[in-house]
């Protein structure tokens, strides 16, 4: 009878994966949080960033836990992941000058966040400490996740990127002080960098993974 009830059950399981699969997935691959943060907390990580350095593209500071801390984004996570918690080694704060063409090409986030089978969880929040308009670098989203982690190579700058991705991706255009963006980890993004920038973008990428992992 036990026997019987264990198949029961993993049929079961199966079943409603595959439904999962057939019917959830593919999801969406972006959220855009309104007002998620408090734009002061934003406005104070951002005063205590270094001066510009010329020309550079790159993670121009260290993400600690009491970086992270006064932006509250626990409960946000947690509705993607249940308990949760970030990462502060794979996170970055990323400085994006408008005329440096060393933008990130295409790429799903999947090494930063460990992820290496389709069910594994985790999420990266990007959060502008500089209001995106079409003066700025913002990033370009894939509509929905793809379903698997893709083989990925590294630019000259030794990031993992797609060779050669055809996804189409689709430009944030405007996001506040305060505005969020809840990335899925398999989701292709790149940055985006428009014709008419003129401003300085600097950003966080904080990755967070399900504390069971
Ligand atoms: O900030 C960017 O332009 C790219 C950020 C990114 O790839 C990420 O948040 O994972
Ligand atoms: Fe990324």
């Amino acid at each position: 009878m036990s026997q019987l009830l264990i198949e029961l059950r993993s049929a079961a399981i199966f079943a409603s994966w595959a439904l999962y699969r057939l019917f959830i997935w593919p999801r969406r691959g972006y959220e855009i949080v309104r007002q998620a943060v408090d734009p002061e907390a934003l406005d104070r990580i951002r005063q205590n960033m270094p001066a510009t350095p010329s020309g550079i593209q790159s993670a121009i500071g260290q993400i600690t836990e009491d970086l992270i801390a006064p932006l509250r984004l626990e409960p946000i996570a947690a509705r993607y992941l249940g308990p949760c918690k970030f990462v502060p080694t794979n996170s970055s704060c990323r400085l994006q000058l408008p005329e440096h063409n060393r933008a990130l090409t295409a790429h799903q986030n999947a090494a930063p966040l460990h992820i290496t089978w389709p069910w594994d969880r985790g999420i990266t929040i990007w959060v502008p400490l500089v209001p995106i308009d079409e003066t700025c670098a913002s990033l370009a989203v894939a509509a929905r996740e793809s379903w698997r982690p893709l083989p990925h190579g590294e630019d000259n700058a030794r990031y993992v990127v797609l060779p050669n991705s055809i996804e189409r991706l689709n430009r944030i255009e405007k996001l506040d002080l305060g505005d969020i963006v809840v990335l899925r980890p398999l989701t292709i993004h790149a940055t985006d960098i428009p014709l008419k920038a003129t401003r300085p973008r600097w950003s966080l990428d904080l990755r967070a993974v399900p504390l069971s992992r």
